[in-house]
């Protein structure tokens, strides 16, 4: 990853703990901390407030802003950044009072996209984000606010900095708009043909940094990037995986998901996603170890509803079974085997249960499977190596009149061997 020269950027952050949250309000600024860190700044310090609805004007009452920025002069703070998607005058109060810039929790999952972004597409898609949500907020002093700053908020993808004229950067948009739908056309292609490859596919999906590259990379052998921070995978990344029985399904790994996520970013990476409308079946990968689990799994079901897969067949796995401890571990795998009795344990790390979940994904494949009793003719002999790959081959006799086999296959492979047959 490429440092930049400038010192960390020290952080002060602030939350309103709002009745009926998903996550209790100091839970999420741990996760606001570990997300600033994941965008290369460190944190100075932190303020929650009660309140029964955020502040229209000023996020936190006003008394707290006071209260803040005394608080961002004594810590000697660059930076506010709030829990919750500023309004652009909500930012521009804030700075008035606190006299540093002020960002929110989307600017800073923003960043981390833009550090992490490599592909062509990726980057695209994230500076399209960036701008868009940048661009209602460059009026008055805030523009001034978050030129000074030059650290999170300000960088675009490959360390550049972003645009703050608001001509070029409504030109810049519909620039990469343009990009973007040409990117999308030529995944479509590449889609097209692996479409017709004709393999079960299966989307790895859950919290970000539940372990789903490393489940991945166990799985079908992949070295895809693993890191102990949010969003380490961006870009989407399809391996095959060999089953028991000998067929081979695909396995892809995507971006993470995460609470607040920002509408902007969920729209520009429609393209990434696309991806997951293809599956055959979602992997939802939860860290098992995590205190706030079921609000993570919440999340990714949300998140899922919003693409419209919620009704996309599912398999929950619970990973980072090899973290689980003494009596307390024994009662949460108890309490969480009941709830999901059709969820797999696994231990992408050491290896735990990754036999069953094997099994569990052949199943999976094989159900929609049709068993063929046929004769195929010699010309056609390569059928047989795609029934071994794409399907399961029982028997095979190499007779006079043909190649006789028995064998399960995929409802596409049997559309083919009955096509190849009736061509001789
Ligand atoms: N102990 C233990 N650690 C694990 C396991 N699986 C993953 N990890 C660790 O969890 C961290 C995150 O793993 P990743 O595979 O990068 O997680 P991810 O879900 O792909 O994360 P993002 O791509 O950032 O959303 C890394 O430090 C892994 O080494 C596991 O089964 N056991
Ligand atoms: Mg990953």
């Amino acid at each position: 990853m490429i440092e930049t020269e400038t010192p960390p950027e020290r952080a002060y952050l602030v939350g309103v703990e709002i009745p009926r949250a998903r996550l209790d309000g100091d839970d999420s600024l741990d996760e606001l901390a570990s997300l600033v860190e994941a965008a290369g700044g460190i944190v100075a310090g932190r303020s929650l407030q009660a309140r029964r609805t955020r502040d229209p004007n000023s996020y936190v009452g006003k008394g707290k802003a006071g209260e803040i920025g005394r608080e961002v002069s004594r810590l000697r703070a660059d930076i506010v950044i709030c829990d919750d998607e500023l309004k652009p005058s909500q930012q521009r109060t804030l700075e008035e009072i606190t006299g540093v810039a002020v960002v929110d929790r989307s600017a800073v999952i923003l960043d981390i996209f833009a550090r992490h972004a490599r592909s062509r597409e990726g980057r695209i898609q994230v500076e399209l984000a960036q701008l868009e949500y940048r661009l209602p907020r460059l009026t008055g002093r805030g523009k001034e606010m978050s030129r000074l700053g030059g650290g999170i908020g300000t960088r675009g993808p490959g360390e550049s900095k972003l645009e703050s004229d608001r001509q070029i950067i409504r030109k810049r948009i519909q620039d990469l708009r343009k990009q973007l739908d040409e990117v999308a056309r030529q995944r479509e292609r590449a889609r097209g043909s692996r479409t017709s490859e004709g393999l079960f596919l299966a989307a790895i999906v859950g919290y970000t940094n539940a372990g789903k590259s490393t489940l991945m990379n166990a799985l079908a052998g992949s070295d895809v990037l693993v890191a102990d921070q949010p969003f380490a995978t961006l870009d989407p990344t399809t391996r095959r995986a060999a089953l028991p029985g000998g067929a081979t399904i695909l396995l892809s790994d995507t971006v993470g998901f995460v609470n607040k996520l920002p509408p902007t970013l969920v729209a520009a990476f429609r393209a990434t996603l696309e991806e997951l409308a293809d599956a055959d079946l979602l992997v939802h990968v939860a860290d098992v170890t995590h205190p706030n689990l079921h609000e993570h799994m919440r999340v990714v079901d949300e998140t899922l509803a919003s693409l419209k897969l919620e009704h996309r067949p599912r398999l929950v796995v619970f990973n980072q079974t090899d973290r689980l401890r003494g009596e307390e571990g024994d009662a949460l795998r108890e309490a969480l085997g009941a709830e999901f009795p059709a969820a797999v344990f696994v231990s992408a790390l050491n290896g735990d249960g990754l036999e069953s979940l094997r099994i569990r994904l052949a199943e999976a494949a094989a159900a929609g499977w049709k068993r063929v009793k046929k004769t195929l003719p010699y010309h056609a002999g390569a059928l047989v190596q795609q029934i071994r790959t794409r399907g399961s081959l029982k028997s095979v006799d190499y007779e006079e009149a043909g190649i006789r086999i028995e064998a399960d296959v995929p409802p596409a492979l049997a559309a083919e061997i009955d096509t190849a047959i009736r061509r001789r």
